[in-house]
């Protein structure tokens, strides 16, 4: 298929590849059943249907007396709803307890991530932890050492923000070529929510840093003991632990008890179930940051400690989950963030970035966290290419993923910030592509 006129010339279009060709014909089958079982949910009510249950006529739920108040203690979600919920890809990880589940941010507005749809990821799965027994130790470099229970740290002074958290994985499958045609598989390792807990910095100045402290250590209490390496500075700048999220406390998916939450880096360094804070004057070198989370050039060479999420914003709707069902008037919406602040700019293309339009943001527009857009848009039935890009406030623009390839080849599966693309068909339906 041709680049439209005014694009770069010598640029190729490039589809969606079948995932079920390199990845295993039976995915692809699991993923196109998820993905059209979610659509056909979203569909409106059809003519067929007896219209004496609309107004002005009654319907039989208007007509007898609702539930009761005890048989939902804990609520949930309406049954209707069913189809939006996390999902993982088999075929990522060996097993279940090293992976990621998805969130649907296809399905999702605002810029809050409920509970019980914020994305996972584990490596050594889903500790039980109980808060009577867990305890937080905060040592080294400093003048009192302590051993906090959660109690303790719940008594310091607390503060509530709204921050994202992006696993550096996210794309990660889409560096060599587009392979995933579904929004919550492209983009659904991230989730906003509102976070309650103390500052960082509250308990380091407590415990009373030495002065030749320089970089912290943060370990989990799961089998993985996953721990990181971050630099004093970070630590004291805006650094949270924290117990509470959205309102209620962590769920265990999210670190329950207590988790650090490292605002506007790699999700990674967002230990949960926290045990240990160790304070010392170099970096550990852990797993996590030598063999993972480290960024594989062309060269061979690798970068390391890239802790900075880059700006990145993406088209919510319309996506390949929410298709067009007739040419008209739409509201386009999208996500941005950016771990440098906050966005101050996001545009909007619909030729595959030959011409853009600024699109509105929507407020709140907090620091590090989730940042909505939306901008009107009459399909006229016509192929089209949906693109979004945003800005940060640093003057950071998005980059594509030529750009991005030029720069850090295709080694790597972390930090893939580029700009979207979806392909619209005359018949409405979207698909992942990119334009290369
Ligand atoms: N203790 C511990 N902390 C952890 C992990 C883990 O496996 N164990 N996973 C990390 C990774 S790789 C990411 S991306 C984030 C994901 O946070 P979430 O599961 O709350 O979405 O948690 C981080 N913190
Ligand atoms: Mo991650």
């Amino acid at each position: 298929m041709e680049r439209p006129s005014g694009s770069k010339p010598g640029i190729s279009f490039q589809p969606a590849r079948d995932p079920g060709k390199p990845l295993g014909r039976r995915s692809f089958l699991k993923l196109a059943a998820a993905t059209a079982g979610s659509v056909a949910a979203a569909r409106p009510v059809s003519a067929a249907e007896p219209s004496s249950n609309y107004p002005p006529g009654e319907p039989p739920w208007s007509l007898s007396v609702g539930a009761g108040v005890v048989d939902r203690p804990y609520g949930k979600p309406a049954d209707f709803e069913a189809g939006v919920i996390r999902r993982n890809v088999p075929w990522l990880t060996a097993g279940t307890e090293s992976s990621i589940s998805f969130s649907p941010i296809q399905s999702l507005h605002g810029i809050i991530t409920p509970n019980g749809l914020f994305f996972e990821r584990y490596h050594a799965g889903r500790p039980d932890v109980d808060p009577h027994q867990h305890r937080l130790m905060i040592h080294g470099l400093v003048e009192r050492p302590r051993l906090f229970d959660v109690n303790d740290v719940v008594r310091y002074p607390s503060v509530s923000r709204i921050h994202f958290i992006e696993c550096p994985a996210n794309g990660g499958m889409e560096w060599r070529g587009a392979q995933l045609n579904s929004l919550q598989f492209t983009h659904g390792m991230i989730s906003c929510a509102e976070w309650t807990g103390v500052k960082l910095s509250t308990l380091l100045d407590d415990a009373g840093l030495k002065p030749e402290a320089k970089w912290v250590m943060f370990e989990g209490a799961d089998g993985a003991h996953m721990n990181r390496s971050i630099p004093i500075e970070k630590c004291l700048d805006d650094c949270l632990i924290v117990y509470a999220q959205n309102g209620e406390a962590l769920r265990p998916e999210q670190g329950y008890p207590l988790r650090l939450v490292v605002p506007g880096w790699e999700g990674n360094v967002s230990v949960k179930w926290l045990r240990r804070i160790k304070v010392g004057d170099q970096p550990w070198y852990s797993r996590e940051e030598t063999s993972k989370y480290t960024d594989l050039m062309a060269d061979g060479k690798s970068r390391g400690f890239t802790w900075s999420i880059d700006a990145k914003s993406v088209v919510t709707f319309p996506c390949p989950e929410k298709p067009l069902a007739k040419p008209g008037l739409y509201e386009v919406r999208g996500l941005a963030w950016t771990g440098n602040g906050k966005v101050r700019q996001v545009d909007v293309s619909f030729d595959g970035g030959v011409s853009w339009h600024t699109a509105t943001l929507q407020e709140p527009i907090l620091s590090k966290a989730l940042t909505r857009f939306a901008i009107p848009w009459t399909w006229d039935g016509q192929p089209a290419l949906v693109q979004s890009r945003v800005i940060d406030e640093t003057g950071y623009v998005q980059p594509t993923i030529e750009d991005l390839r030029k720069v850090r080849g295709v080694n790597s599966v972390y930090h893939n910030n580029a700009i979207q693309t979806w392909q619209v068909k005359a018949d409405g339906s979207v698909y992942d592509v990119q334009l290369t």
